[in-house]
């Protein structure tokens, strides 16, 4: 029984190719797997605004989702890091870091709806990240 994830590190659970969005195999092994209740929280927002510097956190794990130090997304289509839930005893917590939206290395945005939107269905926590306050540009891209 997997009562005790311990991921080495983050896998990925959705591969955004920029034409289609393709489930690994993978990560679906490893959520097949899990036998606790889970609370599944998802971030989203722009690039570079730290989701997941602040993934990290909640996983309370050095070697986490990996940051960036450049406009280049590192973070590609929908990760995912599973770890025991650090309040809920018996519970697991699987954070799911996305892509930024608005990536300069993108020529479209529909992939960016797409990720928005399973990062949505996915979670039962859904964090929209943002660097400062919310502007109206951020409310007409939601
Ligand atoms: N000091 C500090 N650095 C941060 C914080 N959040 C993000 N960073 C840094 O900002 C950069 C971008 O963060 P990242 O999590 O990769 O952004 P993402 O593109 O939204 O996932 C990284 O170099 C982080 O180390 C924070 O709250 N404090
Ligand atoms: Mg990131």
């Amino acid at each position: 029984m997997a009562s005790d994830m311990h991921m080495p590190g983050p896998v990925c659970l959705i591969e955004n190719t920029d034409t289609q969005l393709v489930v690994n195999p993978e990560a679906l092994k490893i959520l097949s797997a899990i036998t606790q209740p889970v609370v599944v929280v998802a971030i989203v927002g722009p690039y570079r605004t730290g989701k997941s510097y602040l993934m990290n956190k909640l996983a309370g794990q050095k070697k986490g989702f990996s940051l960036g130090s450049t406009v280049q997304s590192h973070t590609k289509g929908i990760w995912m890091l599973c770890v025991p839930h650090p309040k809920k005893p018996d519970y697991t917590l699987v954070l799911l870091d996305t892509e930024g939206l608005g990536n300069v290395e993108k020529n479209s945005n529909k992939s960016d709806s797409w990720i928005f939107a399973l990062a949505i269905l996915l979670s039962s926590t859904f964090v929209y990240n943002s660097m400062g306050t919310i502007n109206q540009q951020a409310m007409d891209q939601l």
